[in-house]
């Protein structure tokens, strides 16, 4: 394919409702989005960072610069043998992974859509329905919260991930356990914590969790290992794993025993395949993990989400738990099974509504070869 032209749209969704974690509350997503003209087809990605770098140090603004001035004209005017190929096209490009992966994601969009078959089954996977589960931030009260949880489970989900935050653990986990008995449960740290609060992690293994995920910071492998060597529940890495050498690094030193992927976070398919093989090879459940994205990047993770190795449900949930109206129509629902069915048709199966997206669109900028 002959990349002739590329778009940016820089986005902004209000939120169905504020979405806290331990890093701070957003009220509306605001996200890049990359379109991509080859051969007489569009591929659609969807940049991950967020306006503020706390999840990461990548942000829409990096993001932007890091495309227009690097990535975008890494590609623009060449002709691509396979959307595989398009990272060697920016390795002098340190990081930004987020900004590498809105490119690259749009590219295996565009690359399935002239091949004319569904994005999974280019990663390797035929279509199959994905257990969703969700992520419910911190709330007000331990009440607030159990009247969230008391709802998703009413739409089906099969899981529930909490946030949690010093001050936020374990009072939350035990009014979950107290209401819902054994509901498949989990919580999500967000690197909030040091290898100092041992203890109180360690006092979570009480309430059975699935799994701790990210409870230290994205570099302390060494301090995620011997806080896992001193609790019994499983710990998840999300923010550490930035693609297959640090999901090595993490497995041998027993950091982990768990991986959540997310395309964005370790720079696009090409790193979350690797992982995947890594993670299959050695028996590491995997889930597929998600940045509150819009049904561009839910059909690109949905589509991810097929491939044999997601054996835990992931937090592929649907439009309307985020945005009313989605970019995408009709939007992402969930089945009364807790299930969400990969869009059909070729590439990921939706484009964002033309009159949506422009009502969203802030700024837009376009680069023909
Ligand atoms: O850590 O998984 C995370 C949202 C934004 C940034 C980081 C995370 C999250 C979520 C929400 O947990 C997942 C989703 O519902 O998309
Ligand atoms: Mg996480």
């Amino acid at each position: 394919m002959r990349i002739a032209e590329v778009r940016l749209f820089d986005v902004r969704l209000p939120l169905v409702r504020p979405f806290e974690t331990s890093f701070g509350r957003i009220d509306a997503r605001e996200f890049v989005l990359v379109a991509v003209d080859a051969d007489g087809a569009t591929g659609w990605g969807e940049c991950v960072a967020e306006v503020d770098p706390y999840y990461s140090d990548e942000t829409t603004t990096t993001a932007w610069y890091v495309l227009s001035r690097q990535l975008i004209p890494a590609v623009l005017g060449r002709s691509l043998g396979h959307a595989r190929d398009a990272s060697a096209a920016w390795t002098r490009v340190r990081g930004h992974r987020m900004a590498k992966a809105a490119l690259e994601m749009a590219l295996w969009d565009l690359q399935a859509r002239l091949d004319g078959r569904p994005l999974c089954e280019l990663l390797g996977a035929p279509a199959r329905p994905v257990a969703a589960g969700v992520s419910i931030g911190i709330q007000a009260s331990p009440e607030a919260l159990v009247d969230r949880v008391a709802a998703e489970l009413a739409d089906g989900y099969r899981r529930i991930k909490i946030k949690i935050k010093p001050g936020w653990d374990r009072q939350p986990v035990e009014a979950i356990r107290a209401r819902f008995g054994g509901v498949p449960l989990m919580v999500d740290a967000n690197a909030a914590y040091t290898i100092e609060d041992a203890p109180t992690l360690a006092a979570l293994d009480a309430f059975d969790l699935m799994m701790i995920e990210q409870p230290l910071d994205d570099g302390d492998l060494v301090d995620h290992a011997r806080l896992q060597a001193s609790i019994l529940t499983p710990i998840c890495l999300d923010e550490s794993i930035t693609g297959p050498k640090a999901a090595l690094d993490a497995l041998a030193l027993g950091a982990c025993r768990i991986i959540n992927i997310k395309p964005g976070r370790m720079g696009g398919f090409g790193p979350s395949l690797a992982v995947h093989a890594i993670a299959v090879a050695r028996g590491i459940p995997l889930w597929h993990g998600g940045m509150l994205e819009s049904g561009i990047g839910r059909a690109h993770n949905l589509h991810l989400s097929t491939l044999p190795g997601f054996t835990l449900p992931g937090d592929v949930a649907a439009s309307r738990r985020y945005f009313v109206p989605d970019l995408i129509d009709p939007p992402i629902e969930v089945r009364p099974d807790g299930c969400i069915d990969v869009p059909a048709g070729a590439g990921i199966g939706v484009v964002p509504v033309a009159s949506r997206l422009q009502a969203a669109t802030r700024r837009t900028e376009r680069f023909r070869a």
